[in-house]
């Protein structure tokens, strides 16, 4: 008897190991003259059913986009000082998307104005596109459409980085959480029980309703809000990095699927250099640090690039000259992760976004940071990735190209 229960555990053990094939991406050099390259969202801007990709940079007045698939480059607004974030969403439902940004962003919430508003589409959206301002509330960071009623784009929410009182480093003060209702555009209170920092949201249908919820990563770690008939119910699911304020909490969240189970990831704390998964046991999130790092952890998304009905995390982050890091589960459980260098080049990765760019059927990755806006192109991993440049090729864009990452994989440290 002794004998089978080892010999099932050495099975069990067998099919628990995974094939050691890493996800191969090719990478595309899109932009290399980005001003503070902020984010990257993916959205088809001129309804050819190819997904367009939108670039923000914090240090430009311009917010531009690339048309797949051969990149052109074309403004949407110009003169917005401050730029900071936008939310994609077909507000009026003509299939052409409706385009919400922040700007006059800063880090002090005394010389931020935190403007709010939305961009409409010309006839040509290769055009300038309309603005109109709806709201002005200081530190205004991170905008997200949530289907909170199922029907999408939902509402716009605006998670301001910290409360209109704070003063750095601490931020001590109460940090509001809004929503507005399209057509109306009036700012609505979801909540002002988180404190600090509130640098991540994530929107996603957390409790399986069919309506979407909003997490929060903050210094008080990680929040669930969803909305009910009777309003707005606050879940704290996670206190996050446990050092002291200001270093507690978490920077950015994410939610993942392994085949029969979910996953939280979060970048800790602030701007930080952690990726931890919280994996649920008897109720609670339980959190395993997957790699210790980063230096300035900004990026993060989960996907399943290899297809196997489990999410990978991709992180990035900008300091010490950056980096883009895919991790794979290496068991059932998510408890063991393997790390994946996705740029040796360095890029400075303050966002990234998902989608399947080249319609291949496989997910790409899109990431920007610094004066990057590159795409990565997941192919068969039995093909040599290599780096293309769209368009001409500078000097420092061909040394990187010596060096980009093949796709090796090296265990997570702790
Ligand atoms: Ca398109
Ligand atoms: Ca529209
Ligand atoms: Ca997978
Ligand atoms: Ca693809």
């Amino acid at each position: 008897m002794a004998i089978r229960i080892i010999s099932l555990f050495c099975l069990l053990g067998v099919f628990e190991a995974r094939p050691a094939a890493p996800v191969a991406f090719r990478a595309h050099v899109l932009a290399d003259d980005l001003k503070g390259g902020y984010q990257v969202a993916a959205a088809d801007l001129n309804r050819d059913a190819r997904p367009d990709l939108i670039a923000l940079s914090s240090a430009s007045r311009e917010l531009v986009w690339f048309e797949n698939p051969g990149w052109t480059r074309h403004v949407i607004a110009r003169d917005l000082r401050g730029l900071i974030n936008i939310a994609v969403g077909d507000v009026d439902g003509d299939g052409i998307p409706e385009i919400a940004v922040a700007w006059e962003f800063s880090m002090r919430p005394s010389q931020s104005q935190g403007r709010v508003g939305l961009l409409r589409a010309p006839a040509d959206p290769r055009q300038p596109w309309s603005l109109q301002e709806f709201d002005r509330l200081p530190t205004s960071h991170r905008l997200r459409w949530a289907a909170i009623e199922g029907k999408r784009p939902g509402v716009l929410i605006n998670a301001p980085l910290a409360g209109a009182v704070a003063e750095p480093p601490d931020y001590q003060a109460p940090v509001p959480l809004v929503l507005y209702r399209p057509g109306q555009w009036k700012r609505e209170t979801i909540s002002e029980e988180l404190q600090g920092v509130l640098h991540g949201i994530a929107v996603t249908d957390f409790d399986g309703d069919g309506r979407e919820d909003v997490l929060t990563a903050s210094f008080r770690g990680l929040d669930l809000f969803t909305h009910t008939g009777a309003g707005w119910r606050r879940t704290h699911l996670a206190d996050g990095n446990p050092d002291p304020w200001p270093k507690s909490g978490a920077s950015e969240v994410a939610v993942g699927r392994l085949r029969n189970s979910r996953f939280l990831a979060s970048i800790e704390p602030w701007h930080g250099n952690l990726v931890a998964v919280y994996l649920q046991e008897a109720g609670v999130w339980k959190r395993v640090v997957i790699d210790d790092s980063l230096a300035e952890g900004h990026a993060l998304e989960t996907a399943d690039f290899d297809g196997d009905g489990r999410d990978e995390i991709v992180a990035g982050f900008r300091a010490r000259g950056g980096g883009l890091y895919l991790y794979r589960t290496a068991d059932q459980r998510g408890q063991r992760w393997l790390r994946q260098s996705l740029d040796s080049g360095k890029m400075a990765t303050s966002s990234c976004v998902v989608a399947d760019l080249n319609r291949d059927r496989r997910l790409d990755l899109a990431c920007i940071g610094g004066s990057l806006l590159m795409w990565f192109e997941n192919v068969p991993s039995a093909q040599v990735p290599s780096r293309k440049r769209v368009g001409a090729q500078s000097e420092s864009q061909a040394r990187r190209q010596a060096s980009v990452a093949s796709g090796g994989f090296e265990q997570a440290g702790q």
